[in-house]
């Protein structure tokens, strides 16, 4: 009888490669456009929620020179007027964590009087 475990062995690749696209559909990936316009991210917009294990894109734009942070991940990006950046990064760790401005105009890092906080980012659990 050779015939059984070789169909169970079939029926176990069917299985395999099978998961494998299930596997990649759960990276889900995020992309978020936001524009700082007079200090403030426009439309509105105070919360980026995204669910744990995402991978996320930041897409900015700014009227102004300033360095932007993401406390928690800890990811610092300088933003030039008119000059669109990207953070990208994985959303490993759930919590609700502040991108703030560390100073507008390009004086940043010497002094932080109070760090202004832009948006906030939501990594909700799965
Ligand atoms: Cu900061």
């Amino acid at each position: 009888m050779l015939w059984r475990p070789f169909s169970l062995f079939l029926l176990g690749a069917v299985w395999w490669w099978g998961s494998i696209p299930a596997l990649t559909a759960e990276l889900t990936v995020q992309t978020f456009s936001l524009e700082i316009h007079q200090r403030q991210v426009t439309g509105g917009r105070d919360t980026i929620q995204v669910k744990q294990g995402d991978r996320v894109t930041l897409q900015w734009i700014t009227d102004e020179t300033v360095e932007i942070h993401l406390h928690g991940y800890d990811i610092e990006k300088v933003l030039q007027p008119g000059i669109p950046a990207e953070m990208t990064f994985e959303a490993y760790a759930t919590g609700r964590y502040p991108i703030t401005a560390h100073g507008f105009g390009g004086h940043s890092s010497e002094t932080r009087p109070g760090e202004t906080p832009l948006v906030y980012l939501e990594v909700l659990p799965r």
